[in-house]
Parts: structure tokens; C-alpha cells; sequence
């Protein structure tokens, strides 16, 4: 069986972009894969973080994975910070990894910004921490969007020239897991821009946590243009809000864009948003509520995590134990 790990980032409530890019993908993989998933709390502060937020974020994005469909017993499930193997590998890797190779990285330049010189070292060598998560447990597929594509070139990179550097072979190769309906949920508020948790404005985006109101009121105030929506997708072409809205019906319902276009097209955008928000409160609802009772308990919800980092621990040691061994350091 094949060995997936994917994590996601506690910055925020998780969104209806992590949900139907990411997490609803990683469920159906639990019954044909050893799976394992992390709470990335250690990529998360490559930016700010408010201690008391991030402590608070990470136990709810962990609830959240649970109420969305993760089984702790079926696959592991984990907090980064609580498994040291992923920061010892990734020193190692950050003296494997060469500057020219991180100076490339897309993501580094849009997450940094115009303000270069004030970006955290964190934030430059955050891939290198990304190919220590999936390289500790010898994982050979990871769930990616497009997004994360270069970090995985990144990642197979490091493992080529540790594997040459050392004379052995003893990273695997890792292989994307494409997933399957391409939803990139784009912000409410700018269809240009991806729909992200940590969004200054809490109206760009639909919120895990938000109440059945609170999804009425976004999606009814989502940017929109003034045109009907088109009957075919080549309509939507330069309408990246209109875009957006039949992407996310389609994607919550299961179907295709052209699919929606058909039984909608014509259709003004009030009527059209009252079905985008009767659909995703059906949807989310469930899961809300499942979060909600796993917060309650949130001794249990820890406790299920702790097993998960002693499971994720018992994988992992021995692999970091021996790349350690393989670099030349003294054994403990
Ligand atoms: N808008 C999105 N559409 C589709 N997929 C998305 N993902 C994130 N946003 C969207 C996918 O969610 C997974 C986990 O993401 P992450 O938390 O590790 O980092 P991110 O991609 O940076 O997510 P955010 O929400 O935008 O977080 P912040 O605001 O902190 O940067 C990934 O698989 C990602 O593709």
C-alpha cells in the first residue's frame, strides 16, 4: 500500500478552498492508502502568529479534519510540533537543499511579497521543512494542488542529492497525487485572487465554522458581475467571479460546470446565489455541527492527537535515526 502524508496550516479557521481543494480529497484516500495527515503549526509561523490563536487553531483545524471525514483510527493524525523527527530532517536538508534551488520558489516570492529583506529565514527554507514532513516517513505520494507542485519537484530534488551525497538509496522517489475535480475556490470578494484562510476580510471566504446565516449573507454579498450567467463554460471566460460561483456549486454538488451552466444558465445572479447557499448549507451544515461537538470535548480531541504523534513518532524515528547515521553523527 502506498504511504500519502499531507498536511495543512492552522493560520486561520479552515475555508471552503481547504475543504473542497484538499481535505475532502484526502478522505476517500483513507480506505486504499496508509495514510498520514498533519496540523502544520510549524509551517504555519513562517508568518506571525498570535500564541494564544495559534494554540486555539490548531486543536479546531484538527476537530475540523475529524468532523470533514478523517478517522483517527483509520489513518494517523497528528500535530507537526509533536513529532521532532520532521525538524531534525529538515536541518539536514536545509544543508542539502541549495540556494539557487530556493531562490526559484514561486510561492516564496508571493507569500514574501515587495517586503523581501523583512520575510522570516522560515519562510525561505519552508520547503525544505515540507521534503523533511514527507521524506521522515518515507511517504511516495502526496495530494497536491497546483500550487505545491514546485515544492514537490523541490522535495524529490533534495532526495536525489541526499541519496548521491551519501552513496545510498534510501529517500524514495515521491509522486504527486492529483486530485481529482481541479476546485480552486477563488475569494468572494475578488475572483482573481484564492480563497485563503488567512484573508484580512472574513467576507472573502466561507469559514468551517460559519452558521447557515453567515454562508446566506457571504454568498449573497459575493462579488458579482451584472450579466445573466452564460449556458456554456466559454461564457464564463473574463468573469472570474461568475467563474468562481459555478465552480463551487459544481464542486459541492458533484458535477461539472457545464452541468450547472445548463440547468442555471440565464439565470440572474439572486436567484442563481440562493441555490449556491441552500446547497452549501446542506453540505456544511453536518460538518459544522460535528465540529462543534467535537469542540466541546476538547480533552478528547487532544488526546486523539497525542496518539497520533506516537504512531506518526514510530514511523519516523527509525528513518530520521538512520539518515542521521547515514550524515556521520554520533548514535544517541
Ligand atoms: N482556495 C483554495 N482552493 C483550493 N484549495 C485550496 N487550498 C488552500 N486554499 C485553497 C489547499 O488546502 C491545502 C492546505 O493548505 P495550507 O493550509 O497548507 O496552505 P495554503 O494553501 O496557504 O492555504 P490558505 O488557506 O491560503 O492558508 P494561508 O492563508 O495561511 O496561506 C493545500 O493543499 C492547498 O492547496
Amino acid at each position: 500500500m502506498q504511504r500519502v502524508l499531507s498536511g495543512i496550516q492552522p493560520s486561520g479557521i479552515p475555508t471552503l478552498g481547504n475543504y473542497l481543494g484538499a481535505i475532502r480529497n484526502w478522505v476517500p484516500m483513507q480506505n486504499d492508502h496508509d495514510c498520514l495527515f498533519c496540523v502544520v503549526d510549524l509551517h504555519a509561523i513562517t508568518v506571525w502568529q498570535d500564541p494564544k490563536e495559534l494554540l486555539r487553531q490548531t486543536r479546531e483545524m484538527a476537530a475540523a479534519l475529524i468532523a470533514c471525514g478523517l478517522d483517527p483510527e483509520r489513518c494517523v493524525l497528528f500535530v507537526q510540533s509533536h513529532v521532532h523527527s520532521h525538524v531534525r530532517l529538515a536541518w539536514i536538508f536545509n544543508c542539502v537543499a541549495r540556494l539557487g534551488w530556493l531562490n526559484r520558489m514561486t510561492q516564496f516570492k508571493d507569500k514574501a511579497g515587495k517586503d523581501r529583506e523583512n520575510a522570516s529565514s522560515g519562510l525561505y527554507v519552508y520547503p525544505n521543512l515540507m521534503a523533511a514532513d514527507i521524506h521522515a516517513y518515507h511517504a511516495t505520494r502526496v495530494p497536491v494542488g497546483e500550487d505545491q507542485k514546485q515544492h514537490l519537484e523541490l522535495a524529490n530534488d533534495i532526495a536525489e542529492k541526499f541519496n548521491h551525497d551519501y552513496g545510498v538509496d534510501f529517500f524514495p522517489h515521491v509522486e504527486p497525487h492529483i486530485l481529482g475535480v481541479a476546485a480552486r475556490v477563488m475569494s468572494l470578494r475578488d475572483g482573481t485572487k484564492k480563497m485563503s484562510k488567512s484573508d484580512p476580510s472574513d467576507q472573502s471566504r466561507i469559514n468551517l465554522t460559519d452558521d447557515a446565516e453567515a454562508i446566506a449573507l457571504k454568498i449573497r454579498r459575493a462579488r458579482t458581475d451584472a450579466e445573466p450567467l452564460p449556458s456554456e463554460v466559454q461564457g464564463l471566460e473574463g468573469r472570474p467571479e461568475a467563474r468562481n460561483l459555478v465552480g463551487i456549486l459544481a464542486a459541492i454538488t458533484d458535477t461539472a460546470p457545464e452541468a450547472v451552466l445548463r440547468e442555471h444558465g440565464g439565470k440572474g445572479f439572486g436567484a442563481f446565489k440562493e441555490v449556491l447557499a441552500e446547497a452549501l448549507i446542506a453540505h456544511l451544515d453536518p460538518i459544522n455541527e460535528r465540529m462543534r461537538r467535537l469542540l466541546a470535548e476538547p480533552d478528547a480531541v487532544d488526546a486523539a492527537l497525542r496518539r497520533g504523534a506516537e504512531r506518526a513518532n514510530a514511523i519516523a524515528d527509525p528513518i530520521v535515526s538512520r539518515a542521521e547515521a547515514l550524515v556521520g553523527f554520533l548514535p544517541r
